[in-house]
Order: C-alpha cells, then structure tokens, then sequence
C-alpha cells in the first residue's frame, strides 16, 4: 500500500515523499522586491517537505497586489531566488515557484507609476489589500484590453524561464483564489464581451493561452497548476456553474500531461463543505493519460486525513500551509505522530525572524514524555 511517506515521481520531480509545503505569503521581500538570505534560511529549515511551493510571485510589476512580497522578473530577484533554491536543494528538498498576477486584487501605491490595476473586468472587488498603510480598500481596475492579452501570455512565460534560470525544479501557475486567472475564469467577475468573455470556453481561453506557454518554454514535466473551484476568497464569488467549468478547464489541459493539479477543496484556510463541487471528477480528467501526473490535495487536511487520503488513491500528495509555518519539520512529527507547535498568527505578514525563522525543531524529550517511552531512537 502507498503512505504519505513514500516517495514519487512525477514530471521531472522526484520527491521524498508525498507531503507539500503550501504556497504562503509572508511579505518579507527586499527593497526591489527581492528574496532575502532570511527567506532562503526559512525555505531550508522546511527542505524535508517532498515538495515546496514557494509562496506567490509576482511575474510583473503589475502583477504585485500586496506589499513586499517577492517577484521572478527581475536579475537581483532571480539572484535572491537562487540562494533559496541552492539552499533547499542542498538539504535535498524540491522546490517549484509559483507563478502570480493579483490581477483587481491590488492597490494603486503598488502599481507601477500609480495605474489603476488591470482584470478582465473594470469593476472593483470588495476586498482588502495590505499596503504600506496597512489595509486598505482594492482599487477600481482597468479591463484589458484585446490586444494586451498576448503580453500577460508572455509574461508568465518569461517568468517560468526565468524560474528555471533561478533554479527552480518547476513551477505552479496561480490560477486560484480570485487572481487574475480566475477572475477570468468565473462568469461572476468576468464580464468581457470580447473572446475571452461569455461562454466557458472564452473565459477558460487567457488561462490555457498561459498553460501552453508556460509548457512550451520550460516543459511539461516541470509545470503545475493551482485551482480553488469553490473558494470564495478575494471576492470570488461562486460561478454558474463551476462543475462545468473546472471539467472544462481541466479536459482541455489533459493533453499538456503536466506534472501536477493542485487542488484548494472549499474556501481557502476555511471550510471545506462551503459549496457542493465533486473534486474526484476533475481529478479523472487530469489522470486521462497522464497517470504519472500528481493530484494534490489542500485544505485543512489532519494527519489522518491525509494518510487517508493517500492510502485510499483520493490523492498522490497531500499540502499543509499553516503548519508547515509553526513546524519547520512537519514530515518528521507527521511520521512519528508528535504534537504540532501552535501558530503565531500575528507574525504571518511582513517583519523579519519572530514567527518566521524561530521555530524550533521537534525536541525528542517532548515526544518522550508525551508517549510515556523510554527512548525514541527505536522509532527513528
Ligand atoms: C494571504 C495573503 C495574501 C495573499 C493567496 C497569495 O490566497 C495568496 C495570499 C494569501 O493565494
């Protein structure tokens, strides 16, 4: 029987076993938006995770909503890039980048030369960003135009060179949780009349244009794809029929054979029933003739529940977010079934080390004394 703690293939990543470290904003880039030596030092305390997926990334300036967090497009951002990745690498860890425009979901301090942010849509979003003032409303976008499509196409596709140039064992395209790519996608925000508005199939095109793109620069084996069909998060709300447009979506993607679909089930960090979506028949459409494709499953998955999901062929990988945060060495506790460290929820955004680099590892006398046995090393 396959566990959680086995390892597996799948593209041109093999990894040590099945659990994933969630993408996870913590705005802590430099000036230029450049990863820092403290994020490489946080990435490498969390290298044993079989896989990581960066926290999001800007692949433009314009595609920056929140402040400081990192970007791939330019040299000093690729240059800071590269000590994370030489550094996970050299704990023998996995780590792809994923890829980011916030589209609406942005504020105009953060836009270059102060822009309205863009979206397939030129109606605001109800929502909050964080800015240097601290949060602050969304601003009204721009809809782009026809003819500035090919150029967000492009751009994704140079930031997935431009990840591989950095290091990278891949990347996960951001088509999640009310970023430009699903508000594209969903017919509640996309009110194009134009051929990437309407029928699914519009609405799906600017994604699949990105998918293509990115495959064809860096290669299938090397690409993935993050989806949240029901999440209501950034002022996405539910589509007409989101069944219909995820199979959609994911059929057409089928034959590009990518290395993974990574899957939010529900609301984002929050509850996993928020609207009925039947996840095991996307998961089919990804596996039609690509079996060696790696379905990841997200969202406040226990323990349990992702042995479970495992053992049962419901997923091939499971991903933690939070407490891959409080627990640097979460592969080692979920092995041994050792207590998680508590989260300081207060030190998710911005600042430096404090609720970043300062969880300890598992200290063998906790399990000890919490087991009541007298030595660990016979489970080690
Ligand atoms: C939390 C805060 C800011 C951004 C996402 C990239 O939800 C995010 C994000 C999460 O995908």
């Amino acid at each position: 029987m396959i566990t959680l703690f086995d390892p597996i293939r799948f593209g041109n990543i093999a990894a040590d076993n099945r659990i994933v470290m969630a993408p996870l904003t913590r705005d802590r880039a430099g000036p230029g938006q450049v990863p820092t030596p403290l994020m490489a030092t946080y990435y490498e305390q969390r290298a044993s995770a079989g896989l990581i997926v960066s926290e999001a990334t800007q692949i433009s300036p314009e595609g920056q909503g929140y402040l400081d967090t990192p970007g791939i497009y330019s040299a000093e951002q690729m240059a800071g890039w590269r000590h994370v990745t030489d550094a996970v690498h050299a704990k023998g860890g996995k780590i792809v980048l994923q890829l980011w425009h916030v589209g609406r979901i942005s504020h105009v301090s953060l836009q270059p030369n102060g822009q309205p942010p863009v979206s397939s849509t030129a109606r605001r979003a109800n929502g909050k960003t964080f800015t240097a003032k601290g949060f602050e409303d969304v601003s009204e976008p721009r809809a782009l135009r026809l003819d500035e499509l090919p150029r967000i196409v492009a751009e994704y596709r140079q930031a997935a060179r431009n990840a591989i140039d950095a290091g990278f064992d891949g990347v996960e395209v951001h088509a999640a949780n009310g970023y430009l790519l699903e508000q594209f996608l969903r017919d509640s925000i996309n009110d194009r009349r134009d051929i990437y508005g309407g029928p699914k199939e519009n609405r799906a095109r600017l994604p699949l244009e990105v998918m293509n793109a990115v495959v064809a620069e860096i290669g299938a084996g090397r690409t993935g794809l993050r989806l949240s069909p029901v999440t209501p998060v950034n002022d996405a709300k539910q589509d007409s029929d989101a069944q219909g447009l995820l199979n959609y979506f994911v059929e057409q993607l089928a034959p590009l054979k990518l290395a993974f679909i990574h899957a939010i089930e529900g609301a984002t960090g929050g509850p996993r029933d928020v609207a009925p979506f039947d996840y095991a028949a996307l998961r089919s459409r990804f596996k039609t003739g690509n079996e060696h494709g790696a379905w990841i499953v997200n969202n406040g998955y226990t323990r349990a529940m992702a042995i479970d999901a495992v053992a049962s062929g419901a997923a091939d990988m499971v991903a933690f977010g939070k407490s891959f945060i409080s627990n640097p060495d979460l592969v080692s506790r979920l092995r041994l079934d050792a207590p998680l460290a508590a989260l300081n929820s207060d030190a998710l955004y911005g600042g430096g080390a404090l609720g970043y680099t300062d969880y300890p590892p598992l200290d063998p006398a906790l399990i000890v004394k919490a087991r009541g046995e007298r030595s660990l090393t016979q489970r080690l």
